[in-house]
């Protein structure tokens, strides 16, 4: 009996700290300014079959945006070479966010796959 709980506790808690560190190595570093405290304010695009889904999207100041490569085998990543901001490559089932704090357009495309139109925008405006 207090065996079994012990071991409860004691997996959820290695599950809790995976969890964590898992989302720790995914922020990125150099565009955590605004550091999204609200993480109910996520958008997500997918990465599926060498294309951004949606590749154009819009949001509010504020919110982040997390890609997610949902392939089977592709690698892609996101850059944004407006301000020289990567990603890093990112695996299937792996995941990466931005936070946009400021309005604007940024464009943006997987370094691998931007001759094959792996391309998208993403439309910051002011929130109302
Ligand atoms: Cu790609």
């Amino acid at each position: 009996m207090h065996t079994h709980r012990w071991l409860l506790t004691t997996f959820g808690a290695g599950l809790l700290a995976t969890l964590l560190m898992s989302g720790m190595a995914q922020a990125g570093s150099e565009n955590d300014q605004g550091s999204s405290a609200d993480n109910d304010n996520v958008v997500e695009i997918e990465m599926i079959s060498n294309r951004f889904e949606p590749e154009e999207l819009e949001v509010s100041v504020g919110t982040t945006v997390r890609w997610v490569n949902v392939e089977r085998r592709s690698n892609h990543d996101i850059y944004f070479p407006e301000e020289d901001i990567a990603s890093g490559r990112l695996f299937p089932e792996e995941s990466w966010e931005r936070t946009f704090d400021e309005e604007g357009t940024y464009e943006y495309y997987c370094q691998p796959h931007q001759d094959r139109g792996m391309v998208g925008v993403i439309r910051v405006v002011a929130d109302e």
